[in-house]
């Protein structure tokens, strides 16, 4: 029986403070804002941008939602992005990704100003990561990091095995992995005899987007799994990758889908606006 590590819960305090600092702020005179760009009529980022327009809400930013038709051209996006990079109101720019295919997602990340660049997507904020040198947190590993310290788990000369190889987790996850001292394996669709490297994770976290696909056999007893995915199941129920009831009776801790790693996912993102806030409220 493992223990449930609670990403709603940890998400809540993790919110608080940030509420408490934008309070703050708002007290010498600043009005912190986020703009949330979403380009055509994706049912899930939908959900996604309003879950963090009340995420908002909820700890004191304004936000600013910009909702564009499917067939928006990259040059007009790249003319709001324009727009908001020099607009005051405006401390963090989210543009919800994917973006409809005739649009370059590269170029609009590229184009976002990395001081309001709360998705830490832009290369040069990228780069700042690799080297450790960075303020805007890479929102889904930033959370995964938050949660395992929350639940007292030592990262420091662990065993860390993250399955996939993503610029926004598998990459970046590794990257603060070894920041935090972890010994870090990143496994993908290539990796020989994946279950050999997953079986000597101390920590390990699952980014692959396939339901199911960690199974107990994967897993060394006493294991810590963080499951990151997100998919649907045959009945549309929404699972992670990690085949929760077998693993649970392996591992030492567990998160659960829904309520672990998106919430804290969403209060990153929200750490990161009070970042950018605090940087242009100087
Ligand atoms: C939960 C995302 C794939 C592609 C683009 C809470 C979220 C999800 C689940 C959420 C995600 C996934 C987001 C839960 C944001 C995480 O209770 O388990 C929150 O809102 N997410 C996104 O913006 O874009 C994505 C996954």
């Amino acid at each position: 029986m493992a223990a449930i590590i609670n990403g709603k819960e940890i998400a809540a305090n993790v919110k608080a403070e940030v509420r408490a600092e934008v309070e703050a702020l708002k007290a010498k005179g600043a009005n912190p804002g986020l703009a949330v760009v979403l380009v055509g009529n994706n049912p899930a980022s939908r959900v996604y941008v309003s879950n963090k327009e009340k995420d908002c809400a909820e700890v004191g930013f304004a936000s600013y939602e910009y909702a564009l038709p499917e067939e928006t051209t990259e040059e007009e996006l790249l003319e709001l992005v324009a727009k908001l990079n020099a607009d005051p109101k405006i401390n963090g720019i989210l543009v919800q990704l994917p973006l409809p295919k005739q649009i370059c997602e590269q170029t609009i990340l590229h184009a976002i100003s990395p001081s309001k660049d709360v998705d830490a997507f832009h290369p040069e904020n990228v780069g700042r990561i690799m080297i450790g040198d960075y303020s805007f947190l890479p929102c889904t590993p930033a959370g995964v990091i938050e949660m395992l310290d929350a639940a007292g788990v030592d990262i420091n000369g662990k065993h860390c095995v993250v399955i996939g190889r993503s610029n926004i987790v598998g990459k970046p996850m590794g990257m603060l992995l070894l920041h935090r001292n972890g010994t870090v394996t990143i496994c993908h669709s290539r990796t020989k005899d994946l279950a050999e490297q997953t079986r000597q994770a101390d920590i390990l976290i699952a980014a692959v987007g396939k339901a199911d696909f960690v199974t107990a056999d994967m897993v060394k007893p006493g294991a810590v799994v963080i499951d990151v995915g997100m998919n649907r199941n045959a009945e549309g129920k929404l699972v992670g990758d990690v085949c929760y009831d077998e693993v649970e009776k392996v591992a030492s801790a567990i998160t659960p889908v829904p309520g672990g790693v998106g919430p804290m996912t969403r209060a990153i993102l929200m750490r990161n606006t009070l970042t950018a806030a605090k940087m242009q409220n100087p």
